[in-house]
């Protein structure tokens, strides 16, 4: 069963502070630059970027309770003046300010498309697919396609950098502080998360994973059995009557072909191995949210690493066709 009428409603979120590099922020202007408009047709709506919102006072977000001992003291503090986790205060804000404008349109039966940005960004974005996942009785599922884990907490990331830090903090893990309104259970159930092309984890959030027991389609994984497992994630989502949230980090794809990002790691997807993967996201019918994130265009001037991008999501875009209205 298939229906029509849940349109794409795209909004840009020009923000990268969650990098440790400047120029994700750019990613919103390229993408449109590149033809994204275009590609998603006249059935989508292009709300523009979101203003840049006030960041929040520190106080407010993380209780000194959760700050861990061991990085409390003053010496970490000189070494790390922003803390433990940079720029949180302001990402928060961002992070909320996309919550509320993804509610808004899942809650009007659209998709959201959120244009990145660095790869923050989602915490807002994937809260909301929670939110009214569990609103319409569903369970959500998180495919986070990248090369990294993102499963960082402020007491195991080498960096301090939170893009690093965002899914994990998704699923619950402290040391970000009241993110999402508190006490609330987190937006993502490592059992219904799987992770593709990852090719690059620290040690700590390599150990968090494996105990938290998410699927990590890493690249050896995906070498061995193709997109065998992927496939398998996705008819189990099908089989519970599940939402799909994909949030792409353009990473997730080879630096010969992605140039244009800050975290590039070697070993990535090729275009044909990744239009494959989402054309079997499109097939399962449940793709109800999607995150384009981490292109950093300075660092591509051909504009290959944009335009790369919108033609891989132009045709998981194309077609509005959902498994269930519902
Ligand atoms: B991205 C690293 N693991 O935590 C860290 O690009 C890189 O959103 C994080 O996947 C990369 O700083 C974050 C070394
Ligand atoms: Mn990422
Ligand atoms: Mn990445
Ligand atoms: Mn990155």
């Amino acid at each position: 069963m298939t229906m029509g009428g849940q349109g794409w409603v795209v909004f840009g979120a020009a923000a990268d502070w969650g990098a440790g590099r400047r120029g994700a922020a750019e990613g919103p202007a390229a993408l449109r630059a590149a033809g994204l408009l275009e590609a998603l047709g006249t059935a989508a709506e292009d709300r523009g970027d979101l203003p840049a919102p006030t960041p929040l006072p520190p106080a407010a977000l993380v209780p000194a309770a959760l700050v861990p001992a061991a990085l409390a003291p003053s010496a970490l503090a000189r070494l790390r003046p922003e803390g433990p986790a940079h720029h949180l205060p302001r990402i928060a804000a961002w992070v909320r300010a996309i919550r509320a404008e993804a509610a808004a349109i899942l809650a009007s039966g659209r998709r959201p498309l959120l244009l990145g940005g660095d790869h923050s960004l989602p915490m807002g974005s994937v809260a909301a697919s929670a939110t009214a996942a569990a609103a319409a009785g569903r369970p959500l599922y998180l495919l986070w396609m990248d090369a990294h884990g993102d499963f960082n907490t402020p007491a195991t990331s080498p960096s301090g950098n939170v893009h690093g830090m965002a899914l994990a903090a998704l699923c619950g893990e402290p040391g970000l502080g009241d993110l999402w309104g508190a006490p609330a259970p987190p937006p993502v159930a490592p059992s219904r998360l799987a992770l593709l092309g990852v090719r690059d984890l620290d040690p700590g959030e390599a150990r968090l994973l494996r105990a938290r027991g998410a699927a990590v389609l890493g690249m050896d994984r995906l070498r061995a059995e193709g997109l065998a497992p992927l496939r398998r994630f996705l008819e189990e989502a099908v089989a519970a009557g599940g939402w799909l949230h994909v949030s792409l980090d353009v990473d997730v794809l080879d630096p010969t072909l992605m140039p244009g990002t800050g975290t590039p790691v070697p070993g990535g997807l090729s275009l044909e191995a990744l239009a494959a993967a989402l054309a079997l996201v499109r097939g399962s019918g449940l793709l109800r949210a999607l995150d384009l994130v981490e292109l950093n265009p300075g660092l591509d001037p051909s504009g290959a690493s944009a335009r790369r991008a919108v033609a891989l999501v132009a045709p998981l875009l194309a077609t509005p066709a959902l498994r269930d209205a519902a």
